[in-house]
């Protein structure tokens, strides 16, 4: 291994573009041969943390698995990326905790909630609005921005490729230590 590794933990609302972006920022690691392992609801929320609702305590429950099975690839030296919501900084600061301040990077996919509500991939929101789904972050639940987060990604500013370009770009430095 010639490289380091850490955690790149992208949080932001449901729609912002985390995944998309995370999985290009893999592939582009993947392809420059490094060990990389993506984390996302689809592996985790079916699979693990089966049962696990999104009410504050289950999020709690299932962010502090997910930094918990972070940490041990990190120690395997393999770089993780992490898409998930994590709308609370009390839960990324355990996050934070669990993984190691040095080994966690924070990428705020910074997406209004207005242009994700637009947006509105999978009807997430509009069923929100109309009552049926509970805990809605951005509409029922509450999402706090990061206050310093190691990078912030406007989307409505940038393309999907500057995105990557510029996570890319930022954890260069990060992966040479
Ligand atoms: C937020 C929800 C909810 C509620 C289902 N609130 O856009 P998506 O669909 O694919 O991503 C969202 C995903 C969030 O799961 P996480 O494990 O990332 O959340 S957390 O970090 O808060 O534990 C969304 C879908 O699940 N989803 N219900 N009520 N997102």
């Amino acid at each position: 291994n010639d490289h380091s590794s850490f955690v790149l933990w992208f949080t932001g609302l449901s729609g912002s573009g985390k995944s998309t972006i995370a999985n290009l920022v893999e592939k582009e690691l993947f392809f420059k041969g490094i060990q990389v392992f993506s984390l996302d609801g689809d592996n985790i929320r079916a699979g693990i943390n089966k049962g696990l609702t999104f009410s504050e305590g289950d999020r709690y429950e299932n962010l502090r698995r997910i930094a918990e099975i972070a940490k041990l690839f990190v120690d395997s030296g393999v770089v993780v990326i992490a898409a998930f919501v994590s709308p609370l900084k009390k839960d990324r600061e355990m996050i934070e905790a669990i993984v190691g301040s040095d080994d966690f990077v924070e990428v705020f996919v910074d997406t209004s909630l207005e242009e994700c509500e637009r947006r509105d991939v999978k009807g997430l929101y509009k069923k929100a609005r109309a009552g049926e789904i509970k805990n809605f972050t951005g509409i029922s639940a509450p999402y706090e921005a990061p206050e310093n987060p190691f990078l912030e990604i406007k989307t409505e500013e940038m393309s999907v490729e500057e995105a990557v370009e510029k996570v890319l770009v930022d954890i260069n430095q990060k992966l040479a230590l």
